[in-house]
């Protein structure tokens, strides 16, 4: 049997053992985690949306004044079918949601997406497929990842999806509530198409989602090229994430235009076409007697899954050629923050002899964003929601060489990491994916540029407000300056000026990546000392470690209602580690400790 035959499915020891404890106590064993052989299924790229999920036409038409489509609006709806039932916490949805310059945006392309269950087969190993969510076209084929979009600055388009997910909560398998709120992090949208917490709707109805494709404040350096997005239905956006509503979006402009032969003066001519590759990453756990995704929605410290699954797959590979390729690496969580490193497997099949990295990662960009000049390391650490492109050269390896990407982060429970790396050497370093270098010399046109984006500088003449936010637990719950998520702004911001917030985390065992949404912030200061150069740049994802006290500026353009902040570990999220801000027209007050 070759390495990359695939095993045929067996009863293991555990299994067996499982039954005999059952029959015998009425209990299950405790067993160790369920054993899948790793790098025997390649890795899977999600379509193009281009291709699958693109439509000549939407039909009815986008009506960009009442965007609460409904199939079957409840009767006298005050909100025209937006809102769920009456107590639900998305009734303090605002009913005005027209979509906000539409005419100065319009459409030039149209989606159609239906997020449904489908069955998924995470590894060949696995007894039976596990019934997860994912996106789709209206010929019912589904993915998880969703299909990839491909847009373009200039270009704006309109996102139609549908709720098709199968009735009943809990859901399949016991986790997952069948209402959506779809997020594109962390695109520069208005609120009514952000797919922020307030805007989840039911099964049978859809909503159009509007992406001007406009840069914040019309300004070129403010454009982003990867994004993802994701569901964000508030108390439960942990466990619809974790069932597989996730997807990439990536977006070109002039100078990152996706095309490594550009010959435009300019063009950054980063790798492209089938070497630009999305790694969307998350960690599974299966139950080991039915083989099925597995979740644990009673441990609100968060959830840490035992395998590494890479664009729907466990610990898969890739055949690579002799070559640069650019990956956007980002971690879908819930809860596990990753540090990746690379390890050369030996001619004699030993994986990881040595702890020195196989190859240089080259950081190009951040969270979406390019850096102004790349970093050069050997490893990088993206906890959930954040994103990295990294560029990894394969030119200097030979045919039929492998290299493992492996998770270096010591985590024993979802609150966040023990802060000591495992030495690749040892079985604490969680496998993740398998570069497999094939074939001959290749040509490669791409380059990475001296200089990338230029920063833009937010003056102190533009800093209107400064607000500090302390993250806690309290009671069992996460707080933002001693509340939980209330579903109404807690303060407003004035559109058109920049603001400076000081994040601090009270705890000394907690780690909280922090999301923003509405524009990148920008660190000024990380525990009193200047951040390294990849994090000054714009970010959308502050890493709070223990302790750690961060500053940001950032600005509000462009769109006006309301935005949340929130910990991106979605179990922190849900139990209810997030706040709502507005951002208004009007003179605000800047309540220090909002
Ligand atoms: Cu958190």
């Amino acid at each position: 049997m070759t390495a990359d035959a695939v095993a045929v499915p067996t009863l293991d020891e555990d299994v067996l053992q499982n039954f005999e404890c059952l029959r015998l106590t009425g209990e299950y064993c405790e067993v160790p985690k369920l054993a899948l052989t790793p790098f025997v299924q390649p890795l899977p790229t999600p379509p193009d949306a281009d291709q699958v999920v693109r439509v000549s036409a939407l039909v009815p038409p986008v009506d960009p004044n009442d965007n609460c489509k409904a199939v079957h609006p409840p009767a006298n709806d005050p909100t025209d079918g937006c809102n769920l039932y009456p107590g639900e916490p998305g009734a303090n949805r605002p009913p005005d949601r027209a979509i906000q310059r539409f005419a100065e945006f319009p459409p030039v392309k149209q989606y159609e997406m239906y997020a449904r269950a489908f069955d998924h087969l995470f590894h060949p190993e696995l007894m039976q497929p596990s019934t997860i969510w994912g996106y789709g076209n209206a010929s019912g084929q589904t993915w998880s990842p969703g299909p990839t979009f491909r847009e373009h600055y200039g270009s704006p388009i309109v996102v139609r999806i549908h709720n098709r997910l199968p009735a009943g909560f809990p859901g399949n398998d016991g986790f997952g509530i069948p209402q959506i709120s779809t997020h594109l992090h962390n695109f520069h949208s208005a609120p009514e198409s952000d797919g922020g917490p307030l805007m989840f709707y039911d099964r049978g109805r859809y909503l159009d989602h509007h992406y001007a494709m406009y840069p914040a404040g019309g300004d070129p350096r403010e454009v982003l090229g990867h994004l993802w997005y994701h569901d964000h239905r508030p108390d439960f956006t942990a466990q619809n994430t974790y069932k597989g509503l996730v997807g990439n979006f990536l977006i070109y402009d002039r100078y990152d235009s996706g095309y490594e032969r550009d010959p435009r003066p300019g063009a950054f001519r980063l790798p492209s076409g089938d070497y630009d590759v999305p790694l969307a990453v998350s960690d599974k756990r299966f139950n080991p007697i039915t083989h099925k995704l597995e979740f644990d929605p009673f441990n609100l410290d968060g959830f840490l899954g035992e395998h590494a699954v890479v664009n729907g797959a466990v610990t898969p590979f890739l055949n690579v050629h002799r070559r640069k390729y650019r990956f956007r690496i980002v971690v879908n969580g819930p809860s596990r923050i990753f540090t990746f490193k690379t390890c050369e497997v030996g001619n004699d099949g030993v994986e990881c002899a040595s702890d020195e990295a196989a190859t240089d990662l080259t950081l190009v960009g951040n969270d979406g964003n390019l850096l102004n000049q790349a970093v050069t390391t050997d490893n990088v650490t993206i906890s959930p929601a954040e994103r990295y492109d990294v560029v990894i050269d394969f030119s200097k390896f030979r045919r039929g060489d492998r290299i493992n990407l492996m998770n270096i982060a010591d985590q024993t429970s979802g609150k966040g990491r023990t802060g000591v790396f495992a030495p690749m050497t040892s079985a604490y370093a969680m496998k993740v994916l398998q570069f497999r270098v094939v074939g001959g010399p290749v040509p490669d046109p791409s380059r990475i540029p001296a200089v990338m984006r230029e920063k833009p500088e937010i003056p102190e003449s533009e800093i209107a407000c400064e607000r500090t936010f302390l993250f806690d637990n309290q009671a069992g719950g996460w707080t933002i300056n001693g509340k939980l998520f209330n579903f109404l702004p807690r303060f407003q911001v004035k559109q058109g000026t920049a603001e400076r917030w000081t994040l601090v985390n009270a705890s000394r065992d907690w780690e909280h990546p922090l999301h923003i949404h509405l524009e990148e912030h920008q660190f000024e200061v990380r525990d009193g000392a200047t951040p390294p150069d990849y994090e000054r740049m714009r970010k959308d994802v502050a890493l709070l470690r223990p302790g750690d006290s961060v500053t940001l500026t950032m600005r509000h353009r462009d769109w006006l209602n309301e935005y949340p902040m929130h910990c991106h570990n979605t179990v922190h999220e849900d139990h209810a580690m997030m706040l709502l801000w507005e951002v208004v027209n009007d003179e605000v007050a800047c309540v220090e400790e909002p």
